[in-house]
């Protein structure tokens, strides 16, 4: 994306980071990690209290369509004790249904802010719109540029 990266490794790093050179819009990923390791998910409020401190910040919580749906409510509410805005949702060129996180994502008010429905970046991430998460749902999830 040509744009400057950081990996910072400590809050002292994360907050020079940060600070370094006030650009308008700074996109914060952290490591995958399981959402039963407390530990590491402790770490990771750590980090976001962090950059509440700092910045005004909206987090999104990238749950993958091919999660068991059995264990999703679990999951979402793992990180639901850190606290999270909206939904990402990717790979959902990778699965048939994805009822399942609509559905968690009405019963707790969570909107989706992404979908994304392919390996290129940035042409497979797209917009999380009703209407079209609606066809996807009807028809498979594929969507192709011809019908968007
Ligand atoms: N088919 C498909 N593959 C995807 C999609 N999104 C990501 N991938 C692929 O999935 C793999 C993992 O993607 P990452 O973006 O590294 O996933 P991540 O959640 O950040 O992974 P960790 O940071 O390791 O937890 C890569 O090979 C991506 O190309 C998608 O929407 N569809
Ligand atoms: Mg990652």
């Amino acid at each position: 994306m040509n744009i400057d990266f950081f990996s910072p490794l400590t809050t002292d790093e994360f907050a020079e980071s940060l600070r370094r050179d006030g650009a308008e819009v700074i996109l914060i990923d952290t490591s995958g990690g399981s959402p039963a390791d407390s530990e590491r998910l402790s770490e990771l409020n750590e980090y976001l209290e962090f950059a509440k401190g700092e910045i005004s910040i909206e987090t999104s919580l990238v749950l993958s369509a091919n999660t068991n749906p059995v264990l999703l409510e679990n999951i979402f509410l793992s990180y639901d004790k850190i606290g999270f805005d909206k939904i990402v949702l990717s790979k959902v060129d990778e699965t048939y249904f994805f009822g399942a996180f609509v559905e968690i994502a009405d019963k707790y008010g969570r909107p989706f802010s992404f979908i994304t429905n392919g390996q290129e970046v940035p042409a497979d991430i797209m917009d999380a719109n009703p209407k079209e998460m609606a066809t996807m749902l009807l028809r498979g999830t594929k969507v192709h540029s011809q019908d968007r």
